[in-house]
């Protein structure tokens, strides 16, 4: 955890189609593997008439549809459709020469294949299953939000604290490593570090996963309980869910923030446990904090495997500003608190990761790693996206999303 570049090693896909702004909330969902969505849902692709809302294993026959013509209709034999046009008590099975009308099929059981039409006639109104059609858990903007958890056990077990070593294994049980998976090797790359929040909930920076598409969300796993990246145990989290601030500036990194909601829960334990998210505001000027991460020993070095912590101290605004505000695109904003040391610092792969206080055995994080022109050099400190600032933001997805 020292010295490097100007940025942490973010990922720059193609922003996907997933992607909704809701407030000052940027969401992208990762498909969904479970066959919730839309196109997936529609049982029998002929290019005539669509069943909806029916799953494989129910039969096709009185299952709603939609005409080509875009109306909704029943699927029905075609004789019951039509019963003006005298087509003689042709079965069902063999209503496959009427494939001009609506028709409407599925595979049926014992291996037949059982063909009707969709008719529009004289349906009274959409049928009752069509208004599933929009999962309610992905019509994001109608969302449900819940009270804030309450039972945060944010404790850490970390001793004394050592200049940019390694930790005590699982001292700082709230620390997530964030994994990209690759496709080709099915290898798993550390590229930046996280916070548990609740048992749902990844804190991170925002340039860690901007231009992610949804199909990228689905390459992200979170490890949790970890300390060597490579063996031993942990708990792998896949991601259905990254939730990006809208006013995040690429250029600036003002509002370098991001959320990821975890597809199953973390199950708190001895190795992993949430942070404490502050409930007071500070400056936190001159106060000893601690940032942890698998990020780069030195600038342009390599990364280890294991944990490391560093302690460093927090800086003015002013101060940091002064360093800074003549040399970068931007400027030292008030949703950023710097910190430093002397030779001590976070550095490429720690972004997205914890700065916090230790305070009676709990960790409070003030922080997120999110840039610095170097690492460790004597005129540019860490800069990390201020917490504070950013309560009303991480509590309103904690509770929706
Ligand atoms: C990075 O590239 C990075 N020295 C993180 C933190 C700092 C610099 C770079 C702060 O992820």
């Amino acid at each position: 955890m020292k010295v490097a570049l100007f940025l942490a090693g973010a990922l720059i896909p193609i922003l996907g189609l997933h992607a909704e702004v809701i407030d000052d909330m940027e969401i992208i969902e990762a498909p969904s593997s479970t066959g919730h969505n839309r196109q997936s849902r529609q049982l029998f692709t002929n290019p005539w008439a669509r069943l909806t809302g029916v799953f494989r294993d129910q039969p096709a026959m009185n299952q709603p549809c939609v005409t080509k013509e875009g109306e909704f209709g029943v699927c029905m034999g075609i004789n019951e459709c039509y019963p003006e046009r005298k087509i003689f008590q042709i079965n069902r099975e063999d209503t496959w020469i009427f494939g001009q009308y609506n028709t409407c099929s599925v595979d049926a059981s014992e291996g037949k294949q059982i063909i009707g039409v969709c008719c529009a006639r004289a349906f009274p109104q959409m049928p009752t299953r069509i208004s599933n059609e929009i999962d309610p858990e992905r019509d994001l903007a109608a969302r449900k939000c819940s009270p804030m958890p309450t039972n945060q056990k944010c404790t850490y077990n970390g001793r004394r604290i050592v200049n940019g070593q390694e930790a005590p294994r699982n001292a700082y049980p709230f620390m997530a490593a964030m994994m990209r998976v690759s496709s080709y090797s099915n290898t798993a790359r550390q590229f930046c570090g996280g916070s548990l929040i609740d048992e749902s909930h990844v804190l991170t920076a925002a340039h860690c996963i901007e231009g992610f598409s949804a199909s990228d969300v689905k390459t992200l796993k979170v490890y949790l309980g970890a300390h060597d990246i490579k063996v031993g145990s942990r708990s792998e989290h896949s991601v259905i869910r990254i939730i990006k601030h809208k006013d995040f500036n690429p250029k600036t990194l003002v509002n370098d923030i991001a959320i990821l909601t975890l597809e199953t829960p973390a199950t708190m334990s001895n190795t992993i446990k949430t942070v404490c998210l502050p409930t007071f505001d500070s400056t936190f000027t001159n106060q000893q904090v601690t940032v942890s991460g698998w990020g780069a020993l030195n600038e342009g070095g390599r990364q280890p495997h294991v944990l490391h912590e560093v302690d460093v101290t927090v800086m003015s605004n002013s101060e940091c500003g002064g360093k800074y505000n003549s040399r970068i695109p931007g400027r030292i904003e008030s949703s950023m608190i710097c910190a430093a040391g002397y030779n001590k610092d976070s550095c490429s792969g720690d972004s997205g990761g914890p700065l916090y206080l230790k305070q009676s055995g709990f960790a409070v994080q003030v922080g997120i790693v999110s840039w610095g022109i170097g690492c460790a050099r004597a005129d540019s400190p860490g800069v990390y996206t201020r917490v504070t600032k950013m309560m009303d933001w991480i509590e309103r997805i904690q509770r929706c999303y």
